[in-house]
């Protein structure tokens, strides 16, 4: 699926981050930037040691934050680290900080020329943020910064599962019927 938003696009993809050949693919990474399970663990197998090096370099990242590596042996040819909140019950700043992840690895890809990201549904997996919640959150956030800057000029949000996938579907669509 894909949609026109102001000069720019969002794509919705089922699949695999870490075989996108973009600028830059987001990982759903840890405060400590350690690695992990999930995308991040599929993240470091695929791209590498070189990743990894990188991120010991840079020491941590606060949740809501971005941090940027190359993409090792990955096509894609940066890594955007961000850290998305625990969900606790949805009281704990966890959609201003979600939403913080978005617009700091979006004002990151500005800042870099990065023209295509392709970004995790982060936080809905092991952090365990409600999907449906998640996806607004996600798709509001694209929206805006596309509507407002002219780089990126596609992003993708690249979905696992199908259940995943449907629930940005519903949000895609929420957001552009506004
Ligand atoms: N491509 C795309 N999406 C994927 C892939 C992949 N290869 N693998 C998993 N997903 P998660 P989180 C989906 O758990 O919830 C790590 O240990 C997955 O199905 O990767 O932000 C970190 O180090 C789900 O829809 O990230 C942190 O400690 C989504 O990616 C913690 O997990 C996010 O799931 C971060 O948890």
């Amino acid at each position: 699926m894909k949609k026109q938003c102001g000069r720019g696009s969002i794509e919705l993809e089922q699949g695999d981050i870490t075989l996108q050949d973009v600028d830059a693919i987001v990982n759903a990474a840890n405060a400590h930037l350690a690695g992990g399970g999930g995308v991040d663990g599929a993240i470091h197998r695929r791209g590498g040691p070189e990743i990894m090096k990188e991120c010991r370099a840079i020491g941590g990242c606060p949740t809501g934050q971005t941090v940027l590596t190359t993409g090792g042996k990955l096509k894609a040819r940066h890594v955007l680290h961000t850290v998305g909140p625990r969900w606790r019950d949805g009281n704990h700043g966890e959609p201003e900080l979600l939403a913080s992840c978005y617009r700091t690895a979006l004002a990151l890809a500005e800042e870099h020329g990065f023209r295509t990201v392709a970004f995790p549904s982060v936080s809905t997996g092991i952090y365990g943020y409600p999907v449906d919640e998640a996806a607004t959150v996600a798709i509001r956030e694209i929206a805006a910064h596309l509507r407002k800057n002219d780089c990126p000029e596609v992003v993708r949000m690249v979905l696992f599962d199908a259940g995943t996938y449907a629930a940005y579907e519903q949000a895609l669509m929420a957001e552009m019927a506004e």
